[in-house]
């Protein structure tokens, strides 16, 4: 398909870190971001570190089919770890700020990327994190954890204290970043860290007394018990220790005067700040009982993604007396079919179409020839060219569209949920328009 949609300045880089990934949740942490609404630019960096089964192949086709034109496929030749995934991409991000994610994890709501934005321009800070909503997978139910537990942390107050001496940590699946400070510290950490990253970023921009805020909402779902930090039995636990412990090492001999109540604890002097450390045990304690206000159910109906077009690839039966395609309703189109019409005999040059519906899915299918539609939501517009049989263009209400291009044996089946109704047409541009800004 020809994109004709461009991004202007781009915000955020979303970038997906993945490593042997489930395709299923991929397919929904990229849906979770193209749910995004608001005044916010972004561009998905799908960046995948050498995984044995990397579904390239898979998510293009299906990204292309939603029309997906924001992805850049970032597919590393060999496995070279999470701080070195990170930082390919992070090189050949446009955008202002990253935010990593990773596939399970979701962007907490449409507004997400507004939310951490926002956090950004009116703080001038260069690390934002915010709460997340940790969920079970298997359970299908929410976890009443939180991090960091100290909520002084979220104000920007006592960052040190809190988060190098007391361990009270930022999660990475919370964090976003200006691209420039990302890029450089993990340009710096690379040498001591293959896998882990988060710690080493938080770390290093309280220690460099960056700008640090704490949006005091959700932003992030966190699948909680499959990542290699908190699964329980994970064979890269070991070199995720390994990466702590020269890490820490390296901040200790480039920061000594900040690292050395952590230098203290470590040597076993827990009494050296013990009044201070006991409080904040406390205040740890009563935050188990923080109740969390996020529903499971929230999650699923966010990502149950109803795209107003996408392109349907039917499946062939083929023998060898010749190929058939069957199309069910519900099954391989999302409705009941009510009406089937076709265009054929369309003489050279000649232009149809020219409007929206209000209330009519279709799927079109070019059975014979070819044709070529022009589809536009009034934000996005796109020429998709129709000239495989096995292949269905499936648009919603609320989609302008024009038919054009036709080669003289084209024939072009529609298949419409709904019998005929005029009056479900809007047939004039700036209505059409004016129509969508207002259900907005
Ligand atoms: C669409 C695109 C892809 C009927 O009587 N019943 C019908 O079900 C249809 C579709 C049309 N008609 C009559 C109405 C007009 O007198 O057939 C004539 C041509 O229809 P229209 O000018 O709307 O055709 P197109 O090619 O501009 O648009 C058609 C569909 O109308 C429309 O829903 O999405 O194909």
């Amino acid at each position: 398909m020809k994109k004709i949609a461009k991004q202007a300045q781009i915000d955020f880089s979303v970038v997906v870190a993945c490593y042997n990934p489930d395709l299923e949740k991929l397919k929904k942490t990229i849906i979770s971001i193209e749910n995004q609404l608001g005044e916010v630019k972004f561009e998905i960096i799908i960046s995948d570190d050498g995984s044995q089964k990397d579904y390239k192949d898979e998510i293009k086709n299906w990204a292309d089919n939603m029309f997906f034109d924001n992805i850049i496929y970032n597919f590393l030749p060999n496995n070279v770890g999470t701080v070195k995934n990170f930082l390919s991409a992070t090189k050949i991000a446009n955008g202002k700020y990253i935010k990593p994610i990773s596939p399970g994890d979701y962007l907490f709501d449409a507004n997400a990327l507004c939310k951490y934005k926002k956090a950004f321009e009116e703080n001038d800070a260069s690390l934002v994190f915010g709460k997340m909503a940790y969920y079970d997978s298997h359970k299908k139910r929410i976890l009443h954890k939180s991090a960091p537990i100290n909520k002084d942390l979220f104000k920007g107050k006592n960052l040190l204290f809190g988060i190098i001496d007391m361990g009270d940590f930022i999660s990475g699946a919370s964090i976003a970043m200006l691209k420039e400070t990302m890029q450089k510290y993990l340009e710096e950490i690379a040498p001591y860290s293959v896998l882990l990253e988060d710690v080493p970023l938080t770390y290093l921009s309280v220690l460099n007394d960056d700008k640090v805020f704490g949006i005091e909402d959700f932003v992030v779902w966190y699948e909680f018990g499959t990542g290699v930090s908190t699964q329980k039995e994970s064979k890269l636990k070991g070199q995720i220790n390994e990466d702590f412990n020269q890490v820490l090492d390296y901040l200790y001999t480039k920061y000594p005067e900040k690292m050395k109540n952590w230098k203290r604890i470590r040597q076993g002097h827990k009494k050296i700040f013990d009044f201070p450390r006991k409080i904040y045990k406390i205040k740890q304690f009563f935050a188990i009982f923080t109740k969390i206000n996020a529903k499971f159910c929230q999650m699923q109906q966010f990502l149950d993604y109803k795209p107003k077009y996408k392109l349907v690839d039917f499946v062939k039966h083929g023998d060898e007396r010749g190929m058939l395609i069957a199309v069910e309703n519900q099954k391989d189109v999302p409705f009941d079919i009510k009406r089937v019409y076709y265009i054929f005999d369309t003489l050279k040059d000649v232009r149809r179409g020219f409007h929206a519906h209000k209330n009519l899915q279709q799927v079109l299918i070019c059975v014979s020839g070819k044709c070529k539609i022009h589809i536009d939501d009034g934000n996005k517009t796109f020429e998709v060219p129709l000239e495989d049989s096995s292949r269905g263009l499936y648009l919603s209400n609320d989609v302008w569209r024009e038919m054009y291009d036709f080669s003289p044996d084209a024939v072009l089946v529609v298949l419409a949920s709904e019998i005929y109704n005029e009056k479900d047409y809007i047939r004039n541009y700036d209505d059409f328009i004016k129509y969508i800004k207002e259900k907005k």
